[in-house]
Order: C-alpha cells, then sequence, then structure tokens
C-alpha cells in the first residue's frame, strides 16, 4: 500500500485531489478525516498541512507527498523530488516599499527583511554576499513594511496583486515554484512499483493536457504540405472522403504550437477543423 500526504486545505488541495481523480483513483472520504483510502488503487491518502509534508515523507509516514517546491526547499529534507505537477505556481520574491530607490541586488545591504521563507533568504543572501538581518514571521508577511517590523520582505508573488494593494515592488525574484510530486528515498520494492505506475498515470493526464486532437478536411493536392506542419505522435491518419480529391486529416498538435500550426493549416486550404480535448495520452 502506497501512502501519499496531500494538503489538508489550502491552495494546493484541491488540485491534488483533482490529479489522482483525473488518475482514475476514487476516494471513499473527503478532507475533514485524517486519512482516506482509495477504492481502486494501493493508495492511502493523508491530509496535512503542507509544512509538514517534507517531514512525514522523510520519516516514511507517508511515502510520497505532493507540497509547493518552495516548502520543499526550505525543509531541505533528504527526499526526491520527483515530478513537477504544473499547478500552484508562484515565485518566492523579495520585495520593498515602491518608493524606496532600488536599483541592484546590493541595495539590501543593512535592510530588516522579514519572510517565513528564513532558510531560503539566507541561503540567497549568503550566495549574493549581502549582510540583512532576517525577521521571521510565520504569516501577513506583506504587512511588515507598512506598521514599521521591516524594511522590505520576501514572500510568495503569484498575481502580485497583494504587493501592489500593500505599497511593494518586487525587486528579485528568488525561486519559482509550484506544486511537485516527492518521495522518500527508500520506497519498498512493491512502494516504487506503486509509484512507477501511479507516475505512468499522472504522466498520461500531463501529456493529455498539453495536447490537443486536430481533424480537418484539405484537398489531396495540400497534404504533403499539411503533413509537414503535424509532426503528430507518429503520423497523421488520413481518410478518403466520399468528395473525390478530399480527404480527412486527424493528428495530435502541442498546444505550445496550435494556434501557429491552426494558421498555417489554413494557408494550405484545410477547411472544417475541429479541435479536441484529449483525457489520456499514453506516449
Ligand atoms: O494550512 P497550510 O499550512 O497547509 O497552508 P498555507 O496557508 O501554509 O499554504 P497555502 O494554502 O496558502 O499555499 C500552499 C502552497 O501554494 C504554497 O506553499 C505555494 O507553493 C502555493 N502558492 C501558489 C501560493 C501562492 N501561489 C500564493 N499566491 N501560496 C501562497 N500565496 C500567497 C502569498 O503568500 C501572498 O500572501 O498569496 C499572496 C500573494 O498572491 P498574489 O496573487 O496577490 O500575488
Ligand atoms: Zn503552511
Amino acid at each position: 500500500m502506497l501512502k501519499i500526504a496531500v494538503q489538508k486545505s489550502g491552495r494546493l488541495y484541491e488540485d491534488s485531489v483533482k490529479l489522482l481523480k483525473e488518475c482514475g483513483i476514487q476516494l471513499n472520504n473527503g478532507h475533514k478525516q485524517l486519512k482516506a483510502v482509495a477504492e481502486n488503487f494501493p493508495l492511502e491518502v493523508y491530509f496535512l498541512r503542507d509544512d509538514d509534508i517534507p517531514q512525514y515523507v522523510y520519516d516514511g509516514v507517508a511515502d510520497i507527498g505532493i507540497v509547493g517546491e518552495n516548502v520543499l526547499l526550505e525543509k531541505a529534507k533528504d527526499i526526491d523530488l520527483v515530478f513537477r505537477l504544473g499547478f500552484g505556481k508562484c515565485r518566492l520574491s523579495i520585495a520593498v516599499p515602491k518608493n524606496m530607490p532600488y536599483q541592484t541586488v546590493a541595495d539590501l545591504h543593512g535592510l530588516k527583511i522579514a519572510t517565513s521563507y528564513s532558510s531560503i533568504l539566507q541561503k540567497y543572501l549568503q550566495e549574493n554576499k549581502i549582510n540583512a538581518e532576517i525577521h521571521e514571521i510565520s504569516g501577513s508577511v506583506e504587512i511588515a513594511p507598512g506598521i514599521g517590523l521591516a524594511d522590505a520582505i520576501c514572500d510568495l508573488v503569484s498575481s502580485g496583486s497583494t504587493l501592489f494593494t500593500n505599497g511593494l515592488k518586487e525587486v528579485e525574484v528568488i525561486v519559482r515554484s509550484e506544486a511537485v510530486l516527492c518521495a522518500n528515498k527508500d520506497l519498498s520494492e512493491e512502494n516504487a512499483r506503486l509509484l512507477e505506475k501511479l507516475l505512468l498515470r499522472i504522466n498520461s493526464v500531463k501529456t493529455a493536457k498539453n495536447n490537443k486532437y486536430i481533424m480537418l478536411n484539405a484537398p489531396n493536392s495540400q497534404l504533403k504540405n499539411i503533413f509537414s506542419l503535424l509532426p503528430g505522435m507518429k503520423s497523421p491518419t488520413v481518410v478518403p472522403l466520399a468528395e473525390a480529391g478530399w480527404s480527412s486529416v486527424q493528428t495530435v498538435v502541442n498546444e505550445n504550437d496550435f494556434w501557429e500550426v491552426i494558421e498555417k493549416l489554413k494557408g494550405y486550404d484545410a477547411e472544417g477543423i475541429l479541435v479536441l480535448p484529449i483525457e489520456k495520452m499514453i506516449v
């Protein structure tokens, strides 16, 4: 039985549970309980505070966990980062009052910086040879300069609106973070095998999200040009249409290239282009 720790409530809870669901794993009860058991996969889910997850995984109380990379770095436990999950994206940044002149990192010399990430910040200051005072607080870091508790802050930022409403500007990005799957270094053979199985499912869910299935009609004279745009998984599927000289082409296109490919396809007389989401993709 594989044991996974996920956040009990907060920003990562919903996406973590959704990911398990998309992997075909059904849980028998919600996060109101400490523990849930999957009905159709040998998996037990523990709902915990995110800050505790690296320690639980390190101790082997949980075999794997889903946590922000920022927490993983701050706690610095000897556990493996197995997979970047693509949600919970944010950055850990230094911000100063917006009217403070700031040019380079050297301007942080002698400042008092409030943060909940003292270990990451200390490392960053050392690497940049900055002599600044770290003031550790556990929450509401963004109000520290306004109430005279600190000169600057080091906190998580996503949209930047919290900094803006508190009269602060972001001046240095220390790390970029997203939710990650982490794992104990000493998994039993059985659990390592279960983790492989789970990873195959996570991979297929993620790959599917990054790709779209395209169907289109095109004159046969343009097929060569169209194929050069569509790498597909191996090669596109081509089916002749009832109308002579025309074919239906079906293939998979990466989300990043999507609009560019569509524009070029139209240039090659493609018609009736249909775009469908893919639920799972096993490559
Ligand atoms: O109760 P528990 O201890 O489990 O939760 P928590 O309150 O410590 O964490 P939570 O739920 O706030 O965040 C969990 C994880 O989400 C973090 O560790 C990050 O990996 C990730 N994440 C992504 C964020 C943000 N985006 C984020 N914007 N965590 C916090 N914030 C906060 C930030 O601290 C600041 O107060 O949101 C505010 C800034 O947001 P913007 O959009 O105004 O820039
Ligand atoms: Zn927390």
